[in-house]
């Protein structure tokens, strides 16, 4: 059969593989999620609108190179909790070339890869997964007796767009903490004639990169990025202000010790080193694996801050981040107010600022103390009221 380019789009490919439309439905509404703001493809008012947007685009070419990685990115991509989902995505985009995934081996992969490269050359996106050696001449890392900091170069040479996936990709992750043996760098380190969009995190929310890759492949473009290079819609806010956990933080209920009381009652892990409010990524709000809870703060693990190129692996975990904006609530006003004598007005303003000034002090105090302070302090107040000179 002789592809044209409009049999090649991902709704025809759909279409003739008998994927259902519903599970298409579903992964465009998790697009959607991903990035409710920022990218062309998902700012739509509906799923079904997305659906078209992406069904007319070409099934984009993807080349994948692995280097110094433990596969937690190719895991998140592909180790969904429905297996359908899992399948879709192999089937919107073109994945030709993943050894991880692909059956090929020895000569027959390098084949794959060179025809990789020359079937889309200028077109294809280059995903960069793991960090890249580059003490002692790369030798750390070698694909088909090349050092990986070759390979890099030669296939980024032909690419229309490259994504550094990870932390390990976009400045070094795990294998470049100190003492950092290998000389683990980042893509951007090596490539300087491209832009490079770093999707750090690891590992990062897939949704980001499929995002990335339906922008281009539609669009021909990339989206907005920061000045570490992470696309703004994902990446734009700290954790920390849509953490479902920040109530616990203002009210000053922290959990000090791992499976304390505070711990088992899901309250702030800021005193075990949680870095959420340095760290900018979207896991409070797009969980992963399609379950609700499943990011670190979610299941009671605190933010090591993954996604910040000065934070994970450079900075101890049970360190704490300074808190650049504490915010409310110093002055909310009391919920009840008392009357007297004075006019409504009257007491409206005095409670408000009485109310407010001993509102900030109160939590002021409370605000960092841990729920064995707290435990400590209400116990000495049950001593105080039962002992004989209180009565
Ligand atoms: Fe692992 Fe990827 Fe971490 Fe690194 O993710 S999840 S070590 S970012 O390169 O495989
Ligand atoms: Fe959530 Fe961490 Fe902020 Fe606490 S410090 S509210 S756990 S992000
Ligand atoms: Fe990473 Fe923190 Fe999210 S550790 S996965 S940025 S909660």
């Amino acid at each position: 059969m002789t592809w044209t380019r409009k049999s090649n789009t991902v709704a025809a490919h759909l279409k003739r593989c008998g994927i259902p439309r519903r599970d298409f439905l579903q992964f465009c509404t998790q697009l959607m999620v991903a990035a409710p703001w920022g990218l062309a493809i998902t700012e739509k008012a509906t799923a079904a609108e997305v659906a078209r947007e992406i069904g007319q685009t070409r099934r984009p070419s993807v080349i994948w190179l692995h280097f110094q990685d433990c596969t937690g990115c190719s895991e998140t991509l592909l180790r969904t909790s429905q297996p359908d989902l899992a399948d879709l995505i192999l089937h919107v985009i073109s994945l030709d070339y993943h050894e991880t995934l692909m059956a090929a081996c020895g000569h027959q992969a390098e084949r794959t890869l060179s025809q990789a490269v020359e079937n889309n050359a200028g077109k294809y996106v280059l995903v960069v997964e793991g960090s890249i050696p580059t003490k002692d001449e790369g030798i750390y890392v070698k694909l088909a007796g090349k050092p990986a900091l070759e390979v890099l170069n030669e296939v980024a040479a032909k690419a229309g767009a490259i994504i550094a996936i990870g932390s390990c990709a976009s400045w070094g992750g795990v294998p470049s903490a100190d003492p950092n043996p290998t000389g683990a760098v980042g893509v951007d380190d090596i490539i300087k004639n491209k832009p490079v969009v770093n999707l750090p995190g690891c590992p990062p929310n897939p949704y980001t990169l499929l995002g990335v890759v339906f922008q281009f492949a539609r669009k021909g473009t990339l989206p907005a990025l920061d000045e570490l290079h992470r696309p703004k819609f994902a990446y734009d806010r700290v954790i920390h202000d849509h953490c479902p956990r920040r109530a616990h933080f203002d009210a000053g209920r922290f959990a000090v010790q791992y499976g304390d009381e505070g711990h088992r009652h899901g309250w702030c892990l800021y005193k075990l080193g949680c870095k959420g409010p340095d760290t900018h990524a979207g896991c409070s709000t797009r969980h992963f694996n399609e379950l609700p809870d499943i990011w670190p703060i979610g299941i009671g693990a605190p933010c090591i801050g993954c996604t910040e190129k000065k934070i994970a692996f450079r900075v101890p975990l049970f360190e704490q981040v300074p808190i650049h904006a504490a915010t409310p609530p110093d002055t909310y006003p009391p919920v009840h107010v008392s009357t007297g004598s004075v006019s409504p007005e009257g007491v409206g303003v005095v409670t408000f600022i009485a109310g407010a000034l001993g509102g900030a002090a109160w939590v002021a105090a409370r605000r960092f103390r841990s729920s064995e302070e707290e435990a400590a302090i209400e116990r000495a107040r049950l001593r105080d009221r039962s002992s004989p000179e209180a009565r």
